[in-house]
């Protein structure tokens, strides 16, 4: 199971001070009390949303403080009440309070808003104290403070997109190349054993999370090589990046990797076969007969596929790669053709 931890300190607004005022008006010897309230602090709400996939954002910034109320003022003015904010994560994401460890809350769904913190509630001013037998009261309250907790979130890591292939098709230098993750890396079919997530960082803390898989052969859902169980941890991604090797080094033609991964898949669940792929010719820094890449790149345009060629070892066009999954995933969003949430590892 991966799971993406973050801590956070939120800190609602503290309630403005009431005021101890009195009208001082021309003729009027004894004006009445007049000190306003002071105004509510801001809170502070979480939310989910579909633009976030990890934690990532809230470990660089860990402290979320709502606006103190203003204090009140004479002649009946009321502080101003401070602004809410309100701090982003993903849907799956669960909030812990540290200091009982409870889980107060579970986002399930997009948009649901829960208020994690109350802004103190402003004090009253000596005007809001007045009766008939009190007419000047000399006195005001101050205002509350704003809830103050340290709350730690989790999400289970779920894989936008999965890397499907043979073994030594590359897949794990791929995440290795444009994720953090460390996956082993030989040149012998199945060092990946157990799946690796990767965090492919876009900047401006948008992400999405690529899913390592075990290499597929032929025969797989006879249960050859590894067998296909592992598919399950990109069954539900949006998209799937299907790795083939171009270079001489597989021994195979690039054409009949892709056809049996493919036949795989569909053995494996129809409906991930038809999941949204993009066709990844590895190695072309040891391309030595062109005809594997072309005759490659026509198969997957006849599929209708997407197609891209790149080195992760030389670094050509995994960038490329990157910013093509990247603007897929944005127009797959919200556009409710997937009903992706994807499986969790
Ligand atoms: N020349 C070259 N070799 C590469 C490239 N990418 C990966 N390799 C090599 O191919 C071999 C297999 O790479 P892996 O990333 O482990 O392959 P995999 O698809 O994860 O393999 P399994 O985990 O066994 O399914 C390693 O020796 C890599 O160094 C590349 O862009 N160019
Ligand atoms: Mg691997």
């Amino acid at each position: 199971m991966f799971i993406d931890r973050a801590k956070i300190m939120i800190k609602a607004g503290d309630g403005g001070n009431g005021v101890t005022a009195f009208r001082r008006e021309k003729f009027v010897p004894r004006g009445g009390p007049s000190g306003g309230d002071g105004g509510k602090g801001g809170n502070v709400w979480i939310e989910s949303t579909e633009n976030l996939n990890t934690l990532l954002h809230l470990r660089y910034n860990p402290e979320h403080k709502a606006e103190r109320g203003r204090h009140g003022e004479g002649s009946n003015r009321a502080g101003r009440d401070g602004d809410d904010i309100t701090v982003l994560v993903p849907v799956g994401t669960q909030v812990f309070d540290t200091a009982s460890n409870d889980l107060v809350f579970d986002f399930t769904e997009v948009a649901q808003r829960f208020l994690a913190a109350k802004g103190g509630k402003g004090g009253w001013g000596n005007a809001h104290f007045a009766t008939p037998t009190r007419r000047a009261p000399k006195f005001h309250y101050t205002g509350r403070p704003g809830e103050e907790k340290e709350l730690q979130l989790e999400l289970k890591l779920l894989a936008d997109v999965g890397l499907v292939g043979f073994p030594n098709a590359g897949k794990s230098t791929l995440i290795s190349v444009i994720s953090a993750a460390k996956p082993k890396i030989a040149d012998y079919p199945f060092t990946t054993l157990e799946p690796n997530l990767g965090v492919v960082d876009l900047g401006d803390f948008k992400t999405f999370v690529v899913a390592d898989i075990p290499g597929l052969i032929e025969g797989a859902s006879e249960g050859a090589g590894l067998g296909d169980r592992f598919l399950r941890h990109v069954e539900r991604t949006k998209l799937n990046l299907h790795l083939v090797d171009v270079s001489s080094l597989s021994g195979r033609d690039p054409v009949e990797d892709y056809e049996v991964i493919n036949r795989e898949l569909e053995n494996y669940s129809p409906s991930l076969a038809l999941r949204p792929q993009i066709i990844v010719a590895t190695k072309i820094d040891s391309l030595d007969d062109p005809e594997r890449l072309s005759s490659l790149r026509e198969r997957a345009e006849n599929d209708g596929r997407e197609f891209i060629a790149i080195s992760s070892v030389a670094n050509q066009g995994t960038k490329e790669l990157v910013s093509l999954v990247a603007k897929r995933l944005d127009e797959m969003k919200g556009s409710g053709v997937i009903d992706a949430s994807p499986i969790e590892l």
